[in-house]
């Protein structure tokens, strides 16, 4: 009998691996290959300057170099800018940047040239002999200097705008002005990034023989890599295998642009005929990857006497770094989804993307409904505090009610298409929650506390979470003679137990042993079809996918097994890798049908249960099925209507030093909705990483710029994050499982969830504790601490 795996909290195969440091990570791969050179990457000491000249003579006079490049050495579609990988019509002065700096740079970080050379030491001691000659230019740090284009990042980009966007569901004016109630209200938030532990890696193979390139990348995309090395190298596509090995973390940073190393990596490779491998180094990754968060908030709300919102009205400013080769993504992710469970009865939101001369900007964990959701959260808790209501009860008098589905909040989503939830049932979340962290019980104790000289605070926040967006993911099944069964999809793994929960669907699926499912992601050469892992998009749309090539490859075994067992395909069951006839001991493993599959003429034995081959090529013999092709295998690719929308609420106990300002937290709760569960335990552990992000974000995580663009704290010494000992003992976590109609799995997206709502729920429980208005985040003790001196003076 097979025991059924989707549902289980099944330990994650993965784990054996990792745990004895027998992860194979980008800079772990052709280490015994002779041949190997490295590369390091020159990058700009200023955040706004023009290149007079760039001079290399010296470079390759440095006993090891063997190549350096530089923006004159690029050619055909390498010397022209890096693309922009999601436009937008509103993105009317996208700028993206070139692999190597042509005239001008734009961010301290930004690589000038490329140096390759026996080794990492030598590569970085040539980068010395590399004399650059600048014209220094004013920098554009920060959203105020942005907004107020007193300079500019681009000479041509007026005001700094990259984008103006606007999106509204009726007239927000009108709804204003008949609004009994109306707050003014403003919230920001800093920049953080994802700092995953493996950095950027990439490794080129050329090989002169076949003309065939190969490149490993630590990357949330093989196929993106791969298409983008193909067209910018001119290589014909089937020319290029793109192989993601284990990544150690990509939290959106690794998804391709693609980096300027995932080109000139490859590019070094075929012209020197050798391999050449980059591993970013720590300092790097601060300065050279990606950022996420920054955006300043205006709010106009108007509401009636219950606190149901009338009028919405949000104006927002997007800090997109010195280019935009990811599009809008992240605004407009946080200009729709800051609706949460809420169905205000008119909504308006502009913003503007601007450019200041600040590393990129591209998707971090959550991808802008951190930013959303907090001044959504803060917005309810402002309208609670001004009618003197209980917070829970404003946000359900708001919620959209569990009969309402699906609904349409009348936005375009950023997938571009309708902003349509499937499922849900707030109410019913939100009645967990209250439980979870004992709201009711809450006010005694804080009144206890207060007596003996402690300011505890509580604080809750809601979010849903557009998951599992297409186009599309593909899957490929193979059930091998030996009963084992090979599955590849296309999409990257960089820690999300994808062998293990997608190993539980083959086996229900099938109706196959877990253990004997081995699955392979991110490899070119086995799934060349695949769009990547973000949005939360893998257990939806690889999960499905997964699902549908299984389907296949059962229908082709119960059609074989039929024909070999004389029976009608409707008598047969699946389980633990063996077809049986219902009700009789009749049965053949699914290994010897993989050989019955084989069109050489086989047939089966009675006796011993196995195949014989009786003859090769009886040309009066049909095959076992004549229409089939050769092989036990399934493939089939899953494109779903649209995202599906996820939600959860979170609720935290915090505690405030009266004389230290620290911040400890005393209790967190979750509750969480992702659909049906493939795996408990792993998305237990995926919300458990997410609110461990979240509290980093909270209290710790900011990207100090000084007024000329140096980023001051781009080390580990100085950048903040929480250890084990910031991040509670115990989450206490509850689910509730309501199935998306979109999918076959009923399964909607979970990797990102955990982070979503934290900010604003520290923001929430501060406030309740110290009585003080908390508009900003992330807050440190001392500022906390400055917030009560001028709150109290
Ligand atoms: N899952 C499940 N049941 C569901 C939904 C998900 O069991 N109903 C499981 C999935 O099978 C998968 C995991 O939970 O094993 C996460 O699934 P999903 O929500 O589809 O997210 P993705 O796999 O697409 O992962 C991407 C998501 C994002 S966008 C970021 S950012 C992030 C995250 O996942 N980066 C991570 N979690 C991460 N976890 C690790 N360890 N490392 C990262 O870089």
């Amino acid at each position: 009998m097979t025991t059924k795996m989707f549902g289980t909290g099944v330990a994650r195969v993965e784990d054996q691996r990792f745990l004895r440091g027998h992860g194979t990570y980008a800079d772990d791969l052709l280490v015994d290959d002779p041949r190997l050179l490295h590369a390091a990457v020159l990058r700009s000491p200023h955040a706004h300057a023009r290149i007079l000249d760039i001079n290399v003579d010296d470079v390759l006079e440095v006993d090891g170099v063997v190549a350096v490049w530089t923006y004159d050495d690029l050619t055909d579609a390498m010397a022209e800018p890096l693309p922009l990988l999601i436009p937008h019509p509103t993105l009317t002065h996208g700028r993206t940047q070139y692999a190597l700096a042509k005239d001008e740079v734009n961010y301290v970080g930004e690589a000038i040239a490329f140096v390759v050379a026996t080794d990492r030491y030598v590569a970085e001691d040539a980068l010395d002999r590399i004399r650059v000659s600048y014209e220094t230019l004013p920098a554009v740090v920060g959203i105020d200097a942005a907004r107020k284009a007193e300079r500019l990042v681009h000479d041509d980009v007026p005001g700094n705008v990259a984008a103006r966007m606007e999106q509204n569901t009726g007239d927000v004016e009108a709804a204003l002005a008949r609004s009994p109630h109306r707050l003014s209200l403003d919230w920001d938030i800093e920049r953080s990034a994802c700092m995953p532990m493996e950095g950027r890696g990439v490794v080129g193979r050329w090989d002169p023989d076949t003309s065939r390139l190969t490149v490993w990348s630590s990357t949330q995309t093989s196929t993106g890599v791969r298409g983008c090395i193909s067209a910018k190298l001119g290589l014909d596509l089937a020319a290029v295998d793109v192989i993601t090995p284990d990544v150690g973390g990509g939290f959106g940073v690794k998804i391709n642009h693609p980096w300027p190393e995932e080109l000139l990596v490859p590019l070094a490779a075929k012209t020197l005929g050798v391999p050449v491998k980059f591993t970013e180094d720590r300092r790097e990754h601060f300065i050279s990857s990606a950022h996420e968060r920054a955006q300043q908030h205006h709010v106009e709300v108007g509401f009636d006497d219950d606190g149901r919102i009338i009028g919405l009205d949000v104006r927002f400013w997007h800090d997109n770094g010195a280019y935009i080769p990811y599009g809008l993504i992240v605004p407009i992710v946080a200009s729709t989804q800051l609706l949460g469970p809420y169905k205000p009865e008119v909504y308006r939101v502009v913003f503007d993307s601007l450019y200041t001369n600040t590393v990129i900007v591209t998707p971090y964990r959550g991808a802008g409904r951190p930013q959303g959701c907090f001044v959504m959260e803060r917005t309810i808790d402002a309208i609670a505090k001004a009618l003197g209501k209980d917070r829970v009860e404003v946000r359900r008098a708001n919620f959209i009610q569990p009969d309402e589905f699906p609904y349409d909040q009348g936005l375009i989503f950023q997938d571009g298409r309708e902003l349509e939830y499937d499922s849900g049932n707030y109410p019913a979340l939100l009645d967990k929650l209250l439980t979870l962290i004992d709201w009711d019980g809450f006010p005694a104790y804080q009144a206890e506390m207060a007596a003996q000289g402690r300011r505890v605070g509580i604080g809750l926040a809601c979010y849903v979470e557009g998951t599992g967006a297409g186009p599309y993911e593909g899957a490929h099944v193979h059930i091998e003679t030996s009963g084992k069964v090979k599955v590849a999809t296309g999409l990257t793994t960089q820690g999300q137990g994808h062998q293990t929960s997608f190993a539980q669907i083959v086996a229900d699926t099938l109706g196959v042993r877990f253990e004997d499912v081995e699955i392979t992601t991110g490899d070119t050469r086995k799934m060349p079809y695949a769009v990547g892992t973000f949005a939360s998009r893998a257990a939806v749309m690889s999960g499905s996918a997964i699902h549908l090539a299984a389907l296949r490859a059962k229908e082709k075994a119960l059609r074989i097994a039929a024909e070999a067992l004389e029976v009608d395909e409707a008598d047969l069951e699946i389980a633990d890798g063996v077809v049986g006839v219902k009700g009789t001991d009749a049965q053949i493993d699914l290994g010897t049908v993989a050989v019955l599959s084989n069109p050489l003429r086989y047939a089966f034995d009675e006796a011993s249960k196995r195949a014989t081959q009786f003859s090769v090529g009886d040309p009066g013999k049909p095959p076992v099925a004549e229409d089939d092709e050769p092989g036990l295998e399934g493939k089939d690719f899953y494109s779903p209507s649209r995202s599906t929308f996820a939600s959860g609420m979170h609720a935290a106990i915090l505690e405030t030093d009266p004389d230290t300002a620290e911040i400890t937290i005393l209790k967190y709760a979750v509750v969480h909705d992702c659909g049906n569960v493939i795996n408990p335990m792993i998305v237990e552990g995926q919300i458990h990483g997410g609110v461990a992000q979240g509290i980093g974000g909270a209290l710790y995580e900011r990207m100090a710029y000084d007024d000329s663009g140096q980023l001051l704290n781009a080390s580990y010494m100085d950048f903040l994050m929480p250890f084990v000992t910031e991040i509670p003992d115990s989450i206490a976590i509850d689910h509730q499982e309501t199935p998306s109609p979109l999918n076959p799995l009923g399964i909607k997206g979970a990797g990102e969830a955990g982070v979503i709502p934290v900010s604003a729920v520290f923001a929430a429980a501060i406030e309740d504790a110290e009585r003080i208005p908390i508009t900003a985040m992330p807050i440190s003790p001392s500022e906390l601490f400055e917030l009560r001196r001028h709150h109290n003076s």
